[in-house]
């Protein structure tokens, strides 16, 4: 039977995609669009029912009772795969946690060239978490000790890996009760692979909660370690104005596009890209300059603290190559396409590795060494300005959006408090009062089988109409940007009454880009502040809020879904579940997916499931929200009270007459 092909609007919900797809359709060449299209996933491995442990398998469950030729029931292999990808997960972010916290060291010795500590504030703030001595000590004295304490998180063998202490102190005695507390982040990782492997721990609930303890040492350990680093060497984030999407590529310019994770190269790219012997070599090229942009997380990074556009996210990394105006695609580590190399031999386009952790067949290698990063940042953009003679056809769609990106939890803070008040005081009293129903992060990847960016945005327009407010990460966040929801009042006719007032008083986006998926850590850190804030509870899974996954696809996302529930939220994935286990068919094949849901829940407060259709994303978020407005004793959601003030009331009013406004404003023609 042939294979039904999607068309390009099928594919993708972003203009510029759909220009692309069809061109790579008239051109022939394949992308991860038609890739999907041609290759059916396969239904057994899908629904998480095929073990390949041991060589005595793989073993396909595809029966009642059936177990593998070890034994092993369903639940079992359905718990361990589950476990194996959220220790992946893990393992990722929290290697690049690794990775920044060796940077910070380097740079507290001086060996780091380029680099310097830009944010002296958040390293002193982190650092007193610590107890570190702070009094008389230099920014380098105070890093070097930040460096070594965070370094000796991932081979610690006994204790408590040190963020955890900044959770709120209820769900740390939970943690502690539970006994989820994460030791030491490669201990934990490492314990995860040991239980999965054949003849190990074979308790489904068992292996559970090892993923639990797993995936906080990622949350609470190497994911908030990297965003904690990251911050303290390329500063802070705050709001400025960028633009995404494939139209920030430049037809007379060198374009060079960073891809990946790690803020490390991508900062000394556009550090290097300004230095005057570079602009010079470009323009000797005959361009008119070198135009940096990213994709995929590594956009977030530069594009929240330095306004350097995203050209897209996880499924533009191909689109953009099909441009044609690409001299270098420079990647670091995860999420990036193996189809490069191929692609990019139909075009000029050199794909560089950078990290010594990836190659790829077919690729340029230029090895990154924080110790001469300025270095290799040149000569990486000389390659690509010598790259540009080379150029030919272009095609670069007309099609960018405008976007105010930054919004750290510190300034966050300061927003709805200002210099001298900072404070989550505002934005807990208008979920007291109503005027915001609760908060809804919708984050993580795009996923080529579904229409990319369809469910990111269909999920936050609904969300946004029900007055809620959204945070978003990773390639959610420039799914937002990309179909305008990240400009301040562009978005705001398209929010409910309540949070409009909310966002035109403060002066926010309804839909907040809070940085790249390691930063989900970010959200953990305001739903600790609010908690801190009083109002909303003792604990996190008191907060009316959830977080929502509409697109995932990697083992990343797995492990930030398991530390957001183990942090006590609502979490809905979409697409199709790992532990599903052929609804219908097997009909023994639901413990792990019940567990995740009901279990977690009991034991949590958060739990995680999988759900395909986005209207019933948005119905249960909204259900989850009211339960939890109800739990603690607040309003009902009743839109029609609000929206009587905010620059819609004073425009409402302008059109009559004085007394009338006074009237309406005061109660009385007069005061
Ligand atoms: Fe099969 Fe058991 Fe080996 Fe898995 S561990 S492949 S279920 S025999
Ligand atoms: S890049 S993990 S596709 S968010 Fe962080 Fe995007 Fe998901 Fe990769």
């Amino acid at each position: 039977m042939a294979k039904k092909m999607r068309a390009p609007a099928e594919r993708s919900a972003d203009p510029a995609a759909q220009q692309m797809l069809l061109y790579a359709d008239e051109r022939g060449i394949g992308t991860a669009f038609s890739r999907a299209d041609e290759m059916a996933p396969c239904p057994i491995g899908a629904d998480g029912m095929c073990c390949r442990l041991c060589g005595m398998g793989p073993c396909r469950l595809t029966k009642d009772g059936q177990t593998g030729v070890c034994g092993a029931t369903i639940d079992t292999i359905q718990a361990r795969n589950l476990l194996r990808s959220i220790a992946a997960g893990s393992a990722a972010h929290s290697d690049h946690g690794r990775d920044m916290a060796f940077t910070l060291k380097a740079v507290a010795n001086g060996e780091a060239e380029g680099y310097t500590i830009r944010d002296v504030a958040k390293l002193r703030t982190i650092a007193a978490h610590y107890d570190i001595p702070l009094d008389g000590r230099s920014p380098n004295e105070i890093a070097n000790d930040l460096a070594d304490l965070y370094i000796a998180q991932f081979g610690q063998q006994r204790g408590q890996v040190v963020p955890t202490r900044r959770a709120p102190e209820k769900r740390q005695r939970l943690w502690a009760d539970q006994g989820v507390i994460p030791r030491g982040i490669d201990r934990e990782v490492v314990e995860s692979l040991h239980r999965t492997h054949i003849g190990d721990d074979q308790d489904p609930a068992h292996i559970l909660h090892h993923a639990i303890r797993t995936a906080l040492a990622d949350g609470w350990g190497g994911s908030m370690i990297a965003t904690d680093v990251s911050d303290i060497l390329f500063g802070t984030p705050a709001p400025l104005l960028g633009q995404a999407n494939l139209g920030v590529l430049k037809a007379d310019m060198v374009n060079v596009v960073v891809h990946g994770h790690e803020p490390t190269l991508s900062d000394m790219i556009v550090t290097a890209s300004q230095a005057p012997d570079i602009i010079a070599y470009a323009r000797a090229a005959g361009a008119k300059g070198i135009n940096l942009a990213g994709i995929c997380c590594t956009a977030n990074e530069i594009l929240m603290r330095q306004g350097i556009p995203a050209a897209g996210n996880f499924l533009h990394q191909e689109l953009s190559i099909l441009t044609g105006a690409v001299e270098a695609m420079v990647v670091d580590v995860q999420c990036i396409m193996q189809a490069l190399v191929g692609l990019a031999r139909n075009f000029h386009t050199l794909v560089i590795t950078t990290s010594p952790k990836v190659k790829i067949k077919g690729a340029t290698h230029v090895a990154f060494d924080e110790h001469k990063a300025l270095t290799t940042a040149k000569e990486i953009l000389r390659r690509a300005i010598d790259n540009y003679q080379n150029r030919g056809d272009i095609h670069i769609p007309d099609v960018r959006e405008s976007l105010i990106p930054g919004f750290s939890h510190e300034y966050i803070n300061y927003m709805l408090g200002g210099s001298y008040r900072a404070s989550f005081r505002p934005l807990n009293d208008a979920i007291m009062s109503g005027r915001i129903r609760g908060v809804a992060a919708v984050v993580g990847c795009n996923n080529p089988r579904s229409q990319q960016d369809y469910l990111h945005t269909t999920v936050t327009r609904e969300l946004l109409k029900q007055d809620v407010l959204v945070v978003e990460t990773g390639c959610g966040a420039i799914a937002a940007a990309k179909l305008g929801l990240l400009l301040g009042e562009a978005g705001l006719d398209q929010v409910g009454p309540g949070l409009r007032e909310v966002c035109e008083t403060v002066g926010i986006p309804p839909v907040l880009h809070m940085g790249s998926c390691v930063d989900n850590t970010r959200i953990l850190t305001v739903l600790t502040q609010m908690v801190a804030e009083g109002g909303l509870g003792h604990d996190i899974d008191q907060i009316p809020a959830v977080g929502v996954a509409p697109e995932w696809m990697s083992e990343k996302a797995l492990a930030i879904g398991a530390y957001c529930v183990a942090s006590g939220a609502y979490v809905i994935f979409g697409g199709t579940s790992p532990v599903s286990g052929m609804p219908g068919k097997v009909t023994d094949s639901d413990l792990v997916a019940r567990y995740m849901s009901q279990e977690w829940e009991t034991l949590y407060g958060g739990k995680l499931e999988f759900v395909a259709d986005p209207a019933v994303m948005v119905e249960k978020a909204l259900a989850h929200i009211d339960r939890k407005r109800a739990d603690l004793g607040l309003p009902a959601y009743a839109p029609y009270r609000h929206g009587r003030s905010g620059d819609a009331r004073m425009q409402e009013l302008a059109g009559l007459p004085w007394e009338a406004q006074r009237e309406a404003l005061y109660g009385s023609p007069r005061l």
